[in-house]
């Protein structure tokens, strides 16, 4: 499947949004010609996304079922002349949000990205990066070296709130290198695949969820992306109930800088699933060493579940679309790491060599180097519960959008309390197992069940950022006052009305990447 080459914004944006996205892509290309006294020759999208369920289970390797919305990050280009010193002329037109500065391309090896300073260059140049490795791949011609660009971008994707305004960045970065180097057609998988990759140059070892929903979303849909045996993507649709089912997005304002946190947090959490999976292989002494596979650490949860379960009869699933007994799996899965991953105070780092029969030398080097954590205490039974049993709520989810309750079955309200009470339970588990939420977002939450909401969680890494909240259209404005009482003016007696407005989202389910021709 290809980056769509878009000819009319409605290829894009849900209707509602046309008249505001024309003025602002008007107002983006006159600004580039002011800036560079020149056209943009295209533009290059793609949006963020929000996490309806299956939350820190995509470095597992386990599927997920994200949404786009329409707020995206987008770029106007124009190549520069050949010349012996390309550079990259960049800017955005809320230079104050997302810094950027230009840059030389570097004529041999890769454009150096110094992950210590947050700055957004950094996403460009992975982007960059990653555009450039498959170009040299594709067309072999000894190294390659990119054409010097003019980029003026305006990203509107909430920075640091968990809408994937990075991995948003990063893929439109690199369609922006694909198009300025003559891709005519540019293959989503490839595109995805490289961006999954080059972000985490960046300096968090993510999972492959956001960029696959940037690039892959169809208008309309959310997506089920399943990571094994290979990185897929299946649109789904929303049943048509009345009332129509509404994903409402409110923003905590906590800053969840994951570059920061990392360590502690997110990269710490990538670092005890993968503990977990090798520890289970060897509670369970399956043959070999697990299966390498594209896991940010190279072996998975995902990755002891088919070793595990290889050879039994009847039951192992490799099928993109998960069959009946991947179900059954998991929950033995989870039983099993109840009954044998017991310690709920954490295993230190003794006692993981001890059973894994390596030295800590072997231990750090293997797991802990390139993403270094810190942590005494490794929780690897409730990260290994939270991972099985998420995976069991998204097919779940799945299984409701696709054969919703009949009419006499209970008819939209089950199916509305049946959504709701999945993600409801994915806040607990992200809450109580996960430790990945906070104040804020508990807060957002039970203000949001208290005023109508089916279901109530955050999205994305937590730690701050966003929550999601299914709503029945009738409920959204009580929801939405209940916000503004209980949270957004009780912090900050005296917010303004645009950053009231900023702090909640309704957005339909948007499209993914595409590329715009100007000339
Ligand atoms: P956010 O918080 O939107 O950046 C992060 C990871 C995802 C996934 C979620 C948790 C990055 C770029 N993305 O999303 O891969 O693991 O957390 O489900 O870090
Ligand atoms: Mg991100």
């Amino acid at each position: 499947m290809e980056v769509p080459t878009a000819t009319s914004l409605r290829d894009i944006y849900p209707d509602d949004a046309i008249p505001v996205e024309r003025h602002r892509w008007e107002r983006l290309l006159a600004q580039f010609k002011e800036k560079y006294g020149r056209p943009a020759e295209f533009l290059a999208r793609s949006p963020g996304r929000v996490n309806i369920i299956g939350e820190h289970i995509d470095y597992s390797l386990y599927g997920v079922l994200p949404m786009a919305i329409t707020a995206d990050f987008l770029m106007a280009v124009a190549t520069q002349p050949v010349s012996q010193n390309p550079t990259v002329r960049i800017s955005n037109i809320l230079s104050e949000k997302f810094p950027t500065r230009g840059f030389e391309i570097p004529k041999e090896g890769e454009v150096p990205i110094d992950a210590s300073t947050h700055e957004w260059t950094n996403y460009f140049k992975s982007g960059l990066r990653g555009a450039s490795k498959l170009l040299q791949q594709k067309h072999n011609n000894g190294h390659f070296v990119s054409v010097g660009m003019d980029i003026l971008s305006d990203g509107i994707v909430p920075s640091g709130g968990g809408l994937s305004s990075s991995a948003s960045f990063v893929c439109t970065s690199a369609l922006a290198v694909m198009k300025a180097n003559g891709e005519e057609k540019v293959d989503k998988k490839e595109l995805c695949e490289l961006a999954i990759v080059s972000e985490r140059a960046v300096g968090v070892n993510s999972g492959g969820m956001d960029q696959s929903a940037s690039v892959f979303s169809l208008r309309g849909n959310a997506l089920y992306v399943s990571f094994k045996p290979t990185l897929s993507a299946t649109p789904i649709s929303f049943p048509n109930t009345a009332p129509e089912l509404t994903f409402v997005i409110a923003q905590s304002f906590v800053a969840a800088d994951k570059h920061v946190t990392a360590p502690v947090c997110y990269n710490l959490r990538v670092v005890e699933c993968t503990l977990a999976a090798v520890f289970l292989s060897k509670v369970f002494n399956l043959k070999r060493p697990l299966p390498a596979d594209s896991s940010p650490l190279g072996t998975s949860l995902r990755g002891f579940h088919d070793a595990y379960f290889e050879g039994k009869e009847g039951i192992a699933d490799n099928t993109k679309t998960p069959v009946p007994e991947f179900r059954a799996q998991l929950e033995k899965l989870a039983q099993l790491t109840e009954d044998y991953l017991h310690v709920e105070a954490g295993y230190t780092r003794g006692e993981i060599c001890s059973l894994l029969g390596i030295g800590e030398d072997e231990l750090n080097e293997r797991f802990m180097s390139k993403f270094p954590v810190r942590a005494d205490r490794f929780m690897l039974r409730q990260r290994a519960l939270h991972v099985f049993n998420e995976a069991i709520r998204v097919i779940e989810f799945r299984q409701l959008l696709s054969a919703p309750p009949s009419a006499e079955d209970g008819g939209s309200d089950k199916l509305l309390h049946a959504l709701g009470g999945l993600m409801n339970a994915t806040q607990d588990s992200c809450r109580d197992l996960y430790d990945c939420s906070c104040p804020e977002l508990d807060e957002l939450c039970d203000l949001a069940r208290g005023a109508g909401a089916y279901g109530s969680r955050l999205t994305g890494a937590g730690w701050g950022g966003c929550s999601v909240h299914l709503v029945p259209k009738e409920k959204v404005d009580a929801v939405k006052k209940a916000w503004e009482r209980g949270y957004y003016r009780k912090k900050w007696p005296d917010i303004s009305e645009e950053r009231l407005q900023e702090a909640i989202v309704v957005s339909k389910p948007g499209s993914g990447s595409a590329v715009f021709r100007v000339l």
